[in-house]
């Protein structure tokens, strides 16, 4: 049995080892999840939403225990990590609501009745990256369980000791063996079994747009359902005309949450070019004051990045003579830590502007005018998120409109939230999660005609 031994990204201590699952455990996995989903799908859907809600109960029980096992285990901030555990268990709740709530439809046809079933697409594989393991986790599992699929889910290598408690706490809130199984393992191997293996009738994936397309590939085999949710580059868009000190002060939080490694990073700040040098002096106090160090303390604002090679990943995007306008702090000593970097003036053909760094790195480039704001937030393969500040409502409604993006805040820099649909335009995914309608995205539509002559 191979191993993998979680690191404390704060203090590089190592903090548990974690058995990896091999293809022929992934195998067995999916044939209980195979099943269990013949009596899950079975279950009457009061009964679903009440196992669901009883989950729910369970997460918002261990709330501290699994925002603790995120600090050690991930380095997220104590606060940050509090929130995530508190958005599974509304996720749960959420999704509680649907199962009896699924209703298909009466069309109106000659000789007989015709109705539609909304009809769970079975066992769903769902492979979960290491930035935000719970909420994302979350998003996959809750509207699929509501569905009536059952769910395999392949946590990070490097992050999987939450999902394994929540895990655990799915069977402690009554779900039978096999509807929810957790399996730690490594992407080649428990990840690609799950892609491959013709009783996962679906895919949802969370990770780099690289992957994502294997991904795709593979499941084209058997053309297989897909969810993909991929990288972004996100513009973070303010006009001369918004609330400057209000944009300066939050921008930091809209790319250095999570040190960076958010999808959701607003990591190109574009600025009106007649306010920059003013943008940029009530930025650089706002930078500069990001509480960063241990992820333990409760007023911390950013931990540490996840390993060290995603430390050297961040830091090749900021070489020798980078035009470093700005830095925040960080810890000295041990950990994987990062200051936050703010570079300007940037290229728009240089690395740091067109690259998903995953990182405390932010880039600020002036604009001229709206047309050229839209065409540098579009001028992306990605299209993922973004914000856009401006006191002038039809300019924000005509930007709005313009950024092909999925997820757009206006004068703010709203996180995901899951009342609302989320995924990306052109590379940062394809489908959307959350929101009302995020359960179809786990159902098949039967139609049935009835004759009645
Ligand atoms: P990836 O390297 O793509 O890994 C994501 C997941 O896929 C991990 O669980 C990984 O397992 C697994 N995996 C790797 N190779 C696989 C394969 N051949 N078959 C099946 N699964 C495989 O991404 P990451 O570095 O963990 O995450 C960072 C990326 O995720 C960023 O690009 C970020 O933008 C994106 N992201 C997007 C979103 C949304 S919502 N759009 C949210 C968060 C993150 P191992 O870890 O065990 O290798």
């Amino acid at each position: 049995m191979t191993t993998y031994t979680v690191i404390n990204p704060a203090t590089e201590q190592p903090v548990k080892r974690v058995e990896l699952n091999s293809a022929e455990q992934a195998d067995a996995a999916i044939e209980r999840a195979a099943k269990a989903q013949e009596s899950w799908r079975a279950v009457a859907p009061g009964d679903r939403a009440r196992l669901l809600r009883r989950f729910a109960e369970q997460v918002d029980a261990h709330i501290g225990e699994l925002a603790a096992l995120e600090t050690t285990g991930s380095g997220h901030p104590i606060g940050a990590a509090t929130w995530e555990a508190g958005q599974v268990r509304d996720v749960l709740a959420y999704y509680a609501a649907a199962p009896e709530r699924m209703t298909g439809r009466q069309i109106p046809v000659p000789g007989g009745l015709d109705v539609t079933f909304k009809e769970p697409v079975g066992v769903v594989g769902l492979i979960v990256p290491w930035n935000f393991p719970m909420p994302i986790l979350s998003w996959g599992m809750a509207p699929a369980l509501a569905a009536g699929c059952t769910v395999v889910a392949k946590p990070a290598e490097m992050t999987p000791l939450t999902a394994i408690r929540i895990g655990e706490l799915a069977l402690a809130a009554g779900l039978p063996e096999g509807v929810f199984q957790v399996l730690p393992g490594k992407g080649s191997v428990v990840g690609q079994r799950l892609v491959d293996h013709p009783l996962v009738r679906k895919i949802v994936f969370t990770g780099s747009t690289e992957v994502g397309q294997r991904i795709m590939t593979g499941c084209a085999r058997h053309i297989k359902r897909l969810t993909l949710e991929l990288g972004g580059k996100s513009a973070n868009i303010v006009f001369a005309d918004s609330d400057i000190e209000k944009a300066a002060a939050t921008a930091p939080y809209a790319v250095f949450d999570n040190a960076g490694q958010d999808c959701c990073a607003r990591s190109r700040i574009l600025v009106e070019a007649s306010v920059l040098e003013r943008f940029m002096s009530l930025l650089e106090p706002a930078v500069k004051g990001v509480r960063v160090g241990d992820p333990t303390a409760e007023d911390t604002q950013m931990g540490p990045l996840i390993s060290a090679g995603q430390r050297a990943h961040v830091a090749s995007f900021v070489p020798e003579g980078a035009p470093v306008a700005f830095r925040g702090s960080a810890p000295e000593g041990p950990g994987f830590w990062y200051p936050p970097t703010v570079l300007a003036p940037v290229s728009t053909g240089n690395p740091a502007y067109t690259e998903e760094i995953f990182g405390p790195v932010v880039t600020v480039t002036p604009f001229a005018d709206e047309a050229e704001a839209i065409a540098m937030a579009n001028d992306s393969p990605y299209g993922l998120s973004g914000s856009i500040w401006t006191s002038n409502i039809g300019r924000a409604i005509r930007v709005s409109r313009g950024v092909e993006t999925g997820n757009l805040s206006v004068n703010s820099h709203s996180s995901v939230r899951y009342w609302t649909p989320f995924g990306g335009f052109k590379q940062s995914g394809l489908g959307r999660e959350l929101g009302p309608d995020a359960v179809d995205a786990f159902t098949e539509v039967k139609n049935v005609f009835i004759a009645t002559e």
